[in-house]
């Protein structure tokens, strides 16, 4: 049986935590979509992780773990990260990690190339994590891409390389800092490391359901930033959403146990587009300063703002989450009053738009209707069960699942593993 954890914002809203917590019920945690542009946090027994492109279920070891086939799969940062999470004591990681030989390679080359386009952009640009994502997707998309499996075939692998720099080179010319002989000989080194890694994940996901293992699959991004369903082109290059987990790992849709929306207690947002409840003055500081709000990845400051249940409506349309986990309660313990967008309304006609709408140039035009809310000014961090928390903070918990229709089963309440009230 599967279990999918899924961001329903733009990102960050805590899926790593979630993922390490529902880890020891599962046998595979498995990754679809995305690289190593996703930050997930992980605060466990006191020491603190920091997953890339590797699943956060590393970090239980009883865990398999999987790259699958939809990931850009940057190979640096595969070696970085198990060396990195092995500093940290996490001793058997190499022998927990498979990786599709379906992934497409994500190339220095990739990174090399979303530099270039965010330039040409100007102040258009995406404000991209500088990984590559956009420009490997978009290989993969073109058909010349890398994949895995080819990186084991060297003269098939070489000629791709080159043709793919040279066609970029004809693009940028000089500006394309990128040396593809330094990355073939790199690669001479990889190659031998890397094959004990790899499977055929498809039969490897085939076993796996044949035998009813558990199954929990680690979203990455959001929906927010979904290529089809989010804000484009400020978006990411993936399909973070429920449909992404399908192309991406091959699961099994009556094998499908629970999809968790995983959803901040606000909103923040990391790079460029719209973000309608986005606050740029002191509730918006006071969000970032005491929830952290720094990237994981590029530590790139998030924008910050009020809970959206329009985003958070339109996400559970596309998702169709089961339970949501509702994160990062403790940073608003103490704010005297808070807000929550409800609806959208037209300042010209008064009329109310009660959805997310795909012309982000109509919903720029668009006024926020907002609800406010008592605050609870008290910390809710030792809470243990539901009822340990401030009866403020119960009705924000029940206003939302009530707005949205689906049941809020986990409240964060503090980054470690313990600071989680499980709602039975
Ligand atoms: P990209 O690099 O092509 O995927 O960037 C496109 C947009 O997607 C956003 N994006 C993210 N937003 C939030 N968190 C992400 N992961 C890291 C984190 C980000 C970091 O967890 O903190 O460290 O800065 C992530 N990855 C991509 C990105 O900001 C662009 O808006
Ligand atoms: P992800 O990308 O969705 O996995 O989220 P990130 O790890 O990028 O960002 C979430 C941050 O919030 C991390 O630093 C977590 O340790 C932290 N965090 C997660 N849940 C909570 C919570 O309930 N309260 C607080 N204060 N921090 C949390
Ligand atoms: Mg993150």
């Amino acid at each position: 049986m599967a279990t999918i954890i899924l961001g329903s914002q733009w990102g960050d809203e805590g899926k790593g935590k979630l993922t390490d917590i529902l880890c020891p019920r599962t046998q595979i945690c498995a990754r679809a979509a995305g690289g190593h542009n996703a930050g997930h946090s992980i605060v466990a027994n006191g020491v603190s992780y920091s997953f890339h492109l590797l699943p956060s279920g590393l970090v239980n070891p009883n865990c398999m773990n999987l790259i699958g086939s939809g990931v850009v799969f940057h190979v640096p940062s595969f070696f970085k990260e198990l060396a990195e999470l092995e500093a940290k004591g996490l001793t058997d990681v190499h022998n927990r990690i498979l990786v599709s030989d379906r992934c497409q390679v994500n190339f220095d080359l990739h990174a090399a190339v979303d530099g270039l386009e965010e330039v040409e952009l100007g102040s258009r640009k995406i404000g991209t994590t500088g990984r590559g994502i956009g420009p490997s997707y978009s290989t993969k998309a073109a058909r010349s891409g890398v994949r895995v499996h080819e990186i084991f075939d060297e003269e098939v692998f070489e000629r791709k390389l080159r043709q793919l720099e040279s066609g970029y080179k004809k693009r940028f010319g000089d500006l394309l800092k990128y040396d593809v002989e330094e990355e073939i000989a790199r690669f001479k080194e990889y190659r031998p490391k890397l094959a004990a890694y790899c499977t055929d994940a498809v039969q490897y996901m085939k076993q796996a359901q044949d035998r009813n293992y558990k199954i929990l699959i680690e979203g990455a991004n959001a929906l927010m930033l979904d290529i089809d369903y989010g804000t484009y082109p400020y978006v990411t290059s993936s399909n973070t959403g429920l449909g992404g987990i399908f192309t991406g790992l091959a699961i099994n849709p009556r094998k499908l146990e629970q999809v968790i929306g995983v959803v901040k207690a606000y909103t923040t947002r990391v790079g460029e587009g719209i973000f309608k409840t986005e606050d740029t003055e002191e509730a918006g500081t006071k969000l970032q300063e005491i929830g952290r709000e720094w990237g994981v990845s590029t530590g790139r400051k998030r924008r910050c703002g009020w809970l959206d249940l329009v985003v958070l409506k339109y996400s559970t349309a596309i998702n169709h989450y089961t339970a949501l986990n509702l994160t990062k309660l403790d940073v608003l313990d103490t704010f005297p009053t808070l807000k929550v967008a409800v609806a959208y309304k037209d300042p010209s006609t008064g009329e109310e738009v009660d959805y997310f709408p795909a012309d982000v140039g109509q919903l720029e035009k668009l006024e926020v209707v907002y609800k406010e809310f008592e605050g609870w000014q008290k910390p809710t961090t030792a809470a243990k069960s539901y009822y340990d928390l401030p009866k403020q903070a119960r009705a924000y918990v029940e206003f939302i699942e009530t707005f949205v229709g689906v049941p809020i089963a986990w409240i964060g309440t503090g980054p470690s593993r313990e600071d989680m009230v499980v709602r039975t």
